[in-house]
C-alpha cells in the first residue's frame, strides 16, 4: 500500500526527510460569507500601520496579494498533475475532479510524484517574490527574511483526514528559528469553513509561551521540541494535539489572492476539507537572520 504524505508543519530536518521519502513510495455567497466574518473585513481593510498593531495584539492578520500568479499556480499545478499522468500513458488531466480520480487509481504513485513536484515549481517562488510578500515581512518586523525551510504545498483532498493537523504551534517544529517566524499561509482557491479553512485562537502567540501536548487526549506532558531533539523518528506528530478545551478557536475564511499571515506562536489546527473540490495551498515559512539562533 503506498502511503502519502500531503504535509506537516515539517521544519525539523527528520520529518522533511520522512515525507520525501514516504511521497516517493508511496457573488452572492462570498458577500454573504464576508459580512458574517467582520473581523476578516476590519483586518483586510486596515493600512499597513493598523495591521502591525493588529498583527502586535492578535497574532495573526490577512492580507490581499496578487490573484493572478495565485491562479496560476493552481493552473500549473494541475498541469503537473497532467504531464505526469500522461507520461506514463494515461488521461490527460484538467481539473479536480480528475486529480481525484488519479488519487483514488492504482496509480496512486503518480498522484504522489506529481506531488512532491509542486513545492519546487516556479510558480509558488513566483508568489513570494512579489512586492505583497515584502509588505508582509515587513508588518512582521523581520528585517533579515529567509525561509526556514523549503515551502511546502499541501493538497487536502475532500473528506482526507489522513494529514489533518490537530491544534498545534508551529513554534516547536521551527525551534531554531527566529522567535518573531511567521508561517505565510496561502489558499489557492477560496476556502471558508466547507474547504476547511484554518482555525486560529487569536492572541494565543501572547507571551510566546509554548504548550504541552498530548497523545489521545490523555496526558498533556508531551514536550515537542524535546521529542524532536532526540532526533528519533517521532512520527506522532499527526496524532498530538494541545489541549482544545483551553481554547477559543475563530475560523479565518481566507480567498484566493489572500494569505493568512501568522506567529508560530499561535495557535491553530487544521480544517477537514468537506467539499467535492481539493483544497490546495501552500505555506512559506520565514525565519528573521538578525535574530535567529542557527
Ligand atoms: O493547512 C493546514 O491544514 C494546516 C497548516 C498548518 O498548520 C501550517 O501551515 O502551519
Ligand atoms: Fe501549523
Amino acid at each position: 500500500m503506498v502511503e502519502v504524505v500531503g504535509t506537516a508543519p515539517t521544519s525539523a530536518m527528520f520529518i522533511t526527510k520522512f515525507v520525501y521519502r514516504y511521497s516517493w513510495k508511496t457573488n452572492k455567497n462570498n458577500i454573504k460569507l464576508c459580512l458574517k466574518n467582520s473581523i476578516y473585513l476590519k483586518i483586510i481593510s486596515m493600512n499597513i500601520n493598523k495591521l502591525k498593531n493588529f498583527y502586535k495584539k492578535n497574532g495573526y492578520f490577512v492580507y490581499k496579494i496578487d490573484k493572478k500568479l495565485v491562479h496560476k499556480a493552481r493552473k500549473e499545478f494541475t498541469k503537473v498533475f497532467s504531464i505526469l499522468s500522461t507520461n506514463h500513458n494515461r488521461a490527460k488531466i484538467f481539473n479536480d475532479r480528475d486529480i481525484i480520480k488519479l488519487y483514488k487509481s492504482k496509480r496512486k504513485d503518480l498522484w504522489a510524484a506529481s506531488y512532491d513536484i509542486l513545492k519546487l515549481h516556479p510558480s509558488l517562488y513566483a508568489i513570494c517574490n512579489s512586492k505583497n510578500f515584502q509588505d508582509i515581512l515587513k508588518i512582521a518586523d523581520i528585517k533579515q527574511p529567509c525561509f526556514i525551510k523549503q515551502p511546502v504545498v499541501r493538497v487536502d483532498m475532500p473528506f482526507d483526514k489522513n494529514f489533518y493537523f490537530k491544534s498545534h504551534q508551529d513554534q516547536p517544529y521551527n525551534y531554531s528559528g527566529s522567535s518573531n517566524s511567521i508561517t505565510i499561509w496561502t489558499p489557492l482557491q477560496n476556502t471558508d469553513v466547507k474547504t476547511g479553512t484554518l482555525k486560529i485562537v487569536e492572541k494565543s502567540h501572547k507571551n510566546k509561551k509554548t504548550y504541552k501536548y498530548s497523545l489521545d487526549n490523555k496526558k498533556y506532558n508531551i514536550d515537542l521540541v524535546r521529542e524532536l531533539k532526540k532526533e528519533t523518528n517521532f512520527k506522532n506528530y499527526y496524532k498530538i494535539s494541545l489541549n482544545d478545551k483551553e481554547f477559543n478557536f475563530k475560523s479565518i475564511n481566507v480567498k484566493a489572492g489572500e494569505v493568512l499571515v501568522f506567529s508560530h506562536y499561535l495557535v491553530h489546527k487544521s480544517g477537514i476539507n468537506k467539499s467535492n473540490k481539493i483544497r490546495f495551498s501552500t505555506q512559506f515559512r520565514y525565519t528573521d537572520l538578525s535574530e535567529a539562533i542557527l
